[in-house]
């Protein structure tokens, strides 16, 4: 997997509404109304993930999850990262309504 380049990633993000380029990693937190939410989009998330062999490192706190992407392999963000946050972005909005 590629390494993106610093403007390849910060252009990509413009479209992603939650999600910042910080630490050389794709960062979000998302809020649900409750722990059984939380954990719906956490279960949702990882079907997405374990198909694309790609997997977040993420924490859980009651409603809330704290999500970190990049490529271990690359030590960097690829558009695999941005594929995932784009998932990931597509299940929240799906839960919250
Ligand atoms: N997830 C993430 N986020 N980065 C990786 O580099 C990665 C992964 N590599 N999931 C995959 C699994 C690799 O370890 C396996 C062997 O394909």
């Amino acid at each position: 997997m590629k390494a993106l380049t610093d403007s390849e990633i910060r252009a990509a993000l413009t479209d992603l509404h939650g999600w910042r380029y910080e630490g050389g990693r794709l960062r979000a937190e998302f809020r649900f109304s409750d722990f059984a939410q939380a954990f719906g989009f956490m279960a949702h998330c990882a079907i997405h993930a374990e198909h694309l062999d790609h997997h977040p490192d993420w924490r859980n706190v009651y409603n809330r999850v704290e999500v970190e992407l990049y490529t271990h392999d690359a030590d960097s963000v690829t558009s695999r990262d941005l594929h995932l946050a784009r998932l990931m972005s597509e299940a929240a909005a799906l839960s919250l309504v």
